[in-house]
């Protein structure tokens, strides 16, 4: 990074390259950073979509060689909005040739090429790059208010977690086989897609890990047409079509979880609430700019869970943006995401999620799978060693002898 400017390459042009092109776009002007960014280059497969896609969303140039935009010594960070089965080899590739990371979620299709990838930071951050994976649910300004009220002690000890991502986007057996639906190009199916988010908020919220899953998943729809296959032809769905399991924390707190794209009717409902012995906290992602809360603390006589609005100006994010009442949407946090990593590269230091917090999840997402081949066979997660110890989460909720 140039003391002015962060230029950014970013591999990939379709729903989250769309939206981190928006929080590109927008971040240097809502935030006071240290450097401006510039958009540098567009990468896509086929040149001529590629193209149309940089100026739509507004890179100054495209490419259709994602070797070429890495070795550029005027490119700065590379942004990796790929499917996973591309994450592991263009990040360690981009952090050996001195570029910063932003690679989406999940962070790879298995923990063998997350822990490669955590190891290419581990070499790069020596000479100050840095990586970030792109958990951006994190940066919804009431989760990120959610996660300060466990972290300053306001929900006491944690005893649930119970979090639901649920869409219905391939519920019609028409649906053709997209690579989100092959294991090779996905990893896994809606646990690794919509699970991961459940999995690194349960995680980050509660500031703790889980210390073993049981699961349960499904196909349900087990063959899908082949897009543009003539004549007509089927390919078998290698992902699942729905994950539930159950979790137990270190700390102690028991967690349910459910990642579908067959609940028939809901379009994006991620929700999540965790119970302590102070108080609780609900949060759904249809309604994100409130978060309900219930302090225990109060006089049972007027204890309920109330609607915070979170619109104030001292609520995380929120001084940037409007005036009290005037609500945000899906793609700011990923403008958050953009503000936060810009700024932890000025000041030299790993932004959360690293790729060693994303490792905590891809090591969640593995057990998860194998106890699902296994019939919800009990599994316990690896103990945190030197390979998959990164910086953690905050602070540890304080436990208020409850
Ligand atoms: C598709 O399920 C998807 O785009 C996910 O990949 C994103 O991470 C989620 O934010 C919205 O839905």
């Amino acid at each position: 990074m140039t003391t002015q400017r962060l230029r950014v390459g970013m591999v990939g042009h379709a729903f989250m390259g769309a939206a981190h092109s928006q929080a590109w776009r927008t971040v240097d002007h809502v935030f006071d950073l240290p450097a401006r960014v510039h958009m540098a280059a567009l990468c896509g497969r086929d040149p001529k979509r590629a193209a149309t896609a940089a100026e739509r969303l507004g890179w100054a140039e495209s490419t259709a060689d994602w070797r070429e935009l890495i070795a550029r010594d005027d490119i700065d960070l590379i942004d990796i909005c790929t499917p996973g089965d591309s994450h592991a080899e263009i990040a360690v590739a981009a952090l050996a040739a001195g570029k910063h990371v932003l690679c989406e979620k999940p962070l790879a299709n298995s923990v063998a090429e997350a822990r490669a990838m955590c190891r290419a930071a581990d070499r790069a951050r020596e000479s100050g790059v840095r990586a970030m994976c792109g958990f951006t649910y994190r940066r919804v300004p009431a989760l990120a208010l959610l996660r300060r009220l466990v972290a300053d002690g306001r929900l006491g000890r944690i005893r649930h977690v119970r979090a639901v991502y649920l869409q219905d986007w391939i519920v019609d057996p028409r649906f053709p086989l997209v690579w989100r639906l092959r294991r090779e190009h996905a990893g896994s199916g809606a646990l690794g897609d919509i699970g991961s988010h459940i999995v690194d908020l349960a995680q980050h919220l509660t500031g703790d890990r889980l210390s073993g899953v049981a699961a349960l998943s499904e196909t349900f729809v087990p063959t899908r047409l082949l897009p543009g296959a003539v004549p007509a032809a089927r390919g078998e769905v290698t992902v699942d079509d729905a994950t539930v399991f159950l979790g137990r924390f270190h700390g102690g707190a028991l967690a349910t979880f459910e990642a579908t794209r067959f609940a028939t009717g809901r379009k994006n409902a991620l929700r999540i609430e965790i119970n302590g012995s102070l108080g609780s906290a609900a949060f759904d992602l249809e309604r994100l700019n409130e978060l309900e809360f219930l302090d225990a603390a109060q006089p049972p006589a007027e204890q309920g869970f109330r609607r915070i609005l979170v619109t104030e100006p001292d609520h995380p994010y929120l001084s940037a943006w409007w005036p009290p009442g005037h609500g945000l949407g899906y793609e700011h946090a990923f403008t958050h995401q953009a503000r936060d990593l810009v700024t932890a590269i000025a000041e030299g230091r790993d932004p959360e999620p690293s790729f060693a917090d994303a490792l905590e999840v891809q090591l969640v997402l593995d057990a998860v799978q194998r106890s699902a081949e296994h019939d919800a066979a009990w599994t316990p997660l690896p103990a945190r060693t030197a390979e998959n110890t990164g910086p953690g989460p905050g602070p540890k909720p304080t436990d208020r002898g409850q």
